[in-house]
């Protein structure tokens, strides 16, 4: 890899230790350079066979060909394929080829990448500024160009293992009753959760930082039973500051010139829910250190995880854009004859006054008391600085705990401070199809801690929708039920008694293999290696580069969702040798079926999903629990196809920070003897691993299968 400056950039922090060395730039070997005074332009001719991924949060394929991408973090409700830019930019982009290149254009502010829109055959990457970092790796793996990104910019952030249970939300539950009832239900129904959320309707007034007292009296004991069921509750914290004398937040904000500004230096004013606000800089490190000290108040109140919403950051309206609707309107009402008026701009006006580009233009931050930078230039890293807050606080404070935390803005080198989550989605089987591509391209980036609104946001959900996503949710980290206000509710038992039921052996699926999926994210994510992948991740074979609805988690386990309504099957493609179908209904039904490397056409009716465990690897589970770590069951069974040698660790973490520390190992290594297994078992620290028995369910290759029991000592 080679570091090269451009001018004099914005430090963003996106790379944790910065190469000692920068190079001059006036050639880039391969790419055409056109430098001016406001902008940079890379140009690259792709050959024929050229693959391009990366990119992070953004809408098309996994290959990113034959579309335009643009980096500006934007609140869009509207996941249509003509929008350019979702909630985060990651602007690192690999060109498989001949030679692989890869690249990461570390600038905060608007890039676009035309690849092979405008012309087929080019790659052109214009930059909105001259100031910038540029990394280049050529002529690498081009998996190893997606590990060392991951390492330059400083890893990937590791969730608590309850983080990985099942997570009800709902714009809103709007008083405790209500998530009282939601909490209860989860346990009657005997629906594992482990966590409720609570949107903006908590607050008083919106006020961040708030609780309305009346909607949640005595909110800590709240919080203490909620714990008691093996809940934890989870508050929305929106960055925007209400304007109001003797609000405390808004008052130190003041005091303390917390908080962006306009071109005078007065605090910018921004509408959002709260009415007016102001906007913290969170480019300035004392703004970070409060912000970021301000969750304690919910810390202390026995809450442990929380995300971060609206910070790219989203404005409903500024003062100015106001004005000209009103100018506009009047103008309509003045002229009485609509024919008169100029309705394309009148509707221009009132569609686009919210987040508008003028807006962002306007607003300005200071990094430093005499520093000033328009937050147009580093605009997409409001959400990465807000969430580097709360990282820096809990760490000073509470050095040893891991929290959760998920955003909806991000910018790389941000996914070493939290998760994210994929925005305003809809109920649209088109967006179930997408998670699976967003999945694979946040992971890419490295945030494995990451997922979509399970059943979709917008719009209303269909029965069948919502147990097609769950069976892809089983996959993915952030496992979340969400759903906006006005729409359908989407809890599990508003629809039919059987979709109810099979939406328990879903989540029940979930919690028996959570243990398995939670030890692949700390392997994978100590090792810098993307837990979710696409095919052509470890298979090299050409028909896996086409693949892009079929995923690969962890080590072992080949996913490949149905996201089509009415169908009862879907073509799979099998790279390789031999697979271990399991036809997944609940996990009790464990019967599985070895198949043949090809095209299949596989029957999968709505009670079943196609989980296919690769050969000579294991996967791991156990009885699912209500909630993780519940009752730790003593048994563990240990499932594979063993025709050689096959190994699998179990990782057992202390909830501590850092991860990896103090861990307990389960190490399992198998040899296939012509009639037998040979099984070899090592631990580290035995006494924090809750089993006694390990049940193995193993298969050969024609498919017969051996059980074994051994006892763990
Ligand atoms: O303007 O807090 O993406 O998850 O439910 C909408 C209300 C604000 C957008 C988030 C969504 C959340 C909603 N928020």
């Amino acid at each position: 890899m080679k570091s090269y400056r451009f001018g004099n950039p914005f430090s963003t922090g996106a790379v944790i230790e910065k190469p000692v060395k920068f190079l001059q730039i006036d050639e880039l070997p391969g790419f055409k350079l056109t430098k001016s005074s406001a902008s940079v332009i890379l140009r690259y001719r792709m050959q024929k066979d050229d693959i391009v991924i990366g990119l992070g949060e953004q809408l098309g394929g996994i290959n990113k060909r034959g579309r335009k991408y643009i980096t500006y973090n934007t609140d869009i409700p509207e996941h249509t394929p003509d929008k350019l830019s979702l909630y985060g930019s990651h602007p690192f982009i690999i060109i498989q080829g001949r030679y692989n290149e890869g690249l990461f254009i570390d600038y905060p502010g608007e890039i676009s990448f035309d690849v092979g829109f405008s012309d087929k055959d080019i790659l052109e990457i214009t930059v909105g500024s001259a100031d910038f970092d540029l990394y280049h790796w050529q002529d690498n793996r081009w998996q190893d160009i997606v590990t060392s990104y991951l390492e330059l910019t400083g890893g990937v952030y590791v969730p608590p293992k309850w983080a990985f249970g099942y997570q009800q939300c709902r714009w809103s539950y709007p008083e405790a009753k209500s998530v009282e009832e939601v909490a209860n239900k989860f346990r009657q129904l005997g629906i594992p959760c482990d966590a409720i959320y609570l949107d903006i309707d908590y607050m008083q007034d919106y006020k961040v930082f708030t609780v309305n007292e009346e909607r949640f009296p005595d909110f800590g004991r709240f919080v203490k039973e909620l714990r008691d069921k093996g809940f934890h509750l989870i508050p929305i914290i929106d960055p925007g500051v209400k304007i109001e004398s003797d609000y405390p937040v808004y008052e130190e904000g003041k005091k303390h010139k917390y908080f962006c500004t306009d071109e005078q230096g007065e605090d910018f004013q921004a509408a959002v829910w709260p009415g007016l606000t102001h906007l913290p800089d969170f480019s300035n490190a004392a703004t970070r250190n409060w912000w970021g000290n301000l969750y304690k108040k919910f810390i202390e109140l026995g809450i442990e995880g929380f995300w971060n919403d609206m910070n790219e950051p989203a404005i409903f309206y500024t003062n100015y854009q106001q004005q000209g609707v009103y100018d506009k309107l009047q103008a309509a009402a003045d002229n009485k004859a609509l024919d008169k008026v100029d309705l394309i701009g009148l509707q221009w006006q009132i569609r686009n006054f919210h987040n508008s580009r003028e807006d962002y233009q306007s607003i300005y931050q200071h990094p430093e008391r005499d520093k000033t930078v328009c937050h147009d230039q580093i605009h997409n890293l409001y959400g990465a600085q807000m969430a580097q807050s709360f990282s820096e606080s809990v760490q000073q404070s509470y050095p040893d705990k891991r929290f959760l935390i998920f955003s909806r803005s991000s910018y790389s080198g941000s996914q070493r401070f939290g998760g994210i989550w994929y925005g305003d989605n809809k109920s649209w089987w088109e967006h179930l199809e997408l998670n699976i591509k967003m999945l694979i391209n946040c992971n890419l980036v490295g945030y494995f801690y990451s997922g979509a609104d399970i059943g979709g946001f917008g719009d209303n959900c269909q029965a069948e929708l919502l147990i097609r996503w769950l069976q892809l949710g089983v996959f993915s980290p952030l496992f979340r039920n969400h759903s906006a206000i006005h729409t359908r509710r989407q809890e599990l038992w508003e629809f039919d008694k059987a979709t109810m039921n099979q939406a328990r052996k879903i989540i029940r699926l979930r919690y028996a293999l959570l243990p398995w999926l939670y030890s692949q994210f700390l392997e994978f994510a100590s090792m810098n290696i993307p837990l979710i992948q696409s095919l052509s991740w470890s298979f090299s074979e050409p028909r896996c580069r086409e693949i892009e609805d079929q995923l690969i988690y962890g080590g072992s386990l080949m996913i490949a969702p149905v996201y089509k309504p009415n169908v009862s099957g879907r073509m799979v493609y099998l790279p390789q040798d031999k697979w271990l179908l399991w036809w997944a209904g609940s996990w009790e039904d464990r019967k599985m079926k070895v198949l043949a490397a090809g095209d299949h056409f596989i029957e999968c009716p709505l009670d079943r999903q196609l989980i296919f465990i690769k050969e000579n690897t294991l996967i791991t589970m156990q009885e699912p629990e209500d909630y993780v770590d519940q009752r730790k069951p003593d048994t563990l069974f240990i499932i594979g196809l063993v025709s050689s040698t096959a190994q699998v660790k179990v990782l057992v973490d202390q909830g501590k920070y850092p991860a990896f520390a103090g861990m307990a190992v389960l190490d399992i290594t198998m040899v296939k003897q012509e009639k037998n297994y040979e099984i070899e078992i090592k631990t580290v620290n035995r006494e924090l691993l809750q089993w006694q028995q390990l049940v193995f369910e193993l298969y050969n290759d024609q498919g017969n299968l051996t059980i074994l029991h051994r006892k763990l000592i």
